[in-house]
């Protein structure tokens, strides 16, 4: 049984859910074509974002939104907030891959306590509320149990365009290569980090990520029994945009591995 929030949230995704589902297979017929999707994939995220706005704001009219396509609107209730990502993945989306998702997060008086990212392509609703667990449709999550560096995969994000050039981050794919059983980068961190939740990845980082990015991920994997933090170990996650996830065996010698590709020390493989 969810509670009524998280029913709110997750009705919000299935509705905006089966427009995307729609367009995508368009997408994919766009693929052939000289123009390309990239028009009709912006209105499509738009679409979704609409649907989203007005399930959330129809439940819970008077709070405040931040929309990752819109941006953000005060409302009347000073304590509440709508984080939502429409369409986190969109370049899969664009290119008709199969992986993207819906993040829709619920923040009270700054802190994050409900969270719901779903997957249109493989119908996994994932969800979480503050001291309540993580779930991926009924069944219950738990962040994976691995120990070992060595054996663990870890997902990540790659910049790319402008932030390209983000100081430290091939250094610590290259620490993370080395000292890990493998890097995975499917292009959507809110799913990465259902997945780290959901013990498929043992860990997940990446930098300079958007606040509808990770606001409902970190519930996730909080609620799943992991650990959150940004690269210096605090909890800034939401400004910096640079999020570090795993198990907490894991947590640890991951952050350092990042600490020292960050100072230019190359780290090898440690098992
Ligand atoms: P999006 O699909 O909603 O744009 C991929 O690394 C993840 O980072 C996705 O969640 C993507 O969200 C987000 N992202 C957005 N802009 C990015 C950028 N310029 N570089 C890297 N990641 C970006
Ligand atoms: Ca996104």
């Amino acid at each position: 049984m969810r509670s009524a929030i998280l029913n709110v949230m997750a009705n919000a995704a299935l509705k905006a859910a089966r427009g995307l589902i729609r367009d995508f297979g368009e997408v994919e017929q766009l693929q052939v074509s000289v123009k390309g999707p990239g028009e009709f994939v912006s209105t499509a995220d738009l679409k979704a974002e609409r649907i989203l706005r007005a399930e959330l704001t129809r439940a819970r009219p008077g709070y405040a939104l931040l929309l990752e396509e819109s941006g953000a609107t005060a409302g009347p209730d000073q304590r509440h907030r709508w984080i939502v990502d429409p369409l986190d993945g969109t370049t899969n989306f664009l290119h008709g891959i199969p992986h993207f998702s819906i993040s829709i997060a619920l923040e009270r008086d700054g802190e994050i306590v409900a969270g719901v990212v779903y997957e249109p392509t493989r119908d996994e609703m994932y969800a979480a509320e503050k001291g309540f667990g993580a779930y991926l449709n009924d069944r219950r999550l738990r962040v994976s149990a691995r120990r070992q560096l060595g054996e663990a995969v870890i997902g990540t994000g790659m910049p790319f365009g402008v932030r390209a050039d983000q100081p430290g981050y091939v250094d610590s794919l290259a620490s993370m290569m080395s000292a890990t059983s493998g890097v995975r980068r499917m292009g959507s961190a809110a799913l990465d980090l259902a997945y780290v939740a959901a013990g498929r990845y043992d860990g997940f980082w990446e930098f300079g990520l958007a606040p509808w990015d990770i606001a409902a991920g970190i519930l996730l994997v909080r609620e799943a029994g992991g650990y959150v933090s940004d690269m210096a170990g605090g909890h800034e996650m939401m400004t910096t945009g640079d999020v570090l996830a795993a198990n907490d065996h894991l947590h640890l010698p991951l952050a350092a591995l990042i600490r020292e590709a960050l100072r230019g020390g190359r780290v090898t493989r440690r098992v």
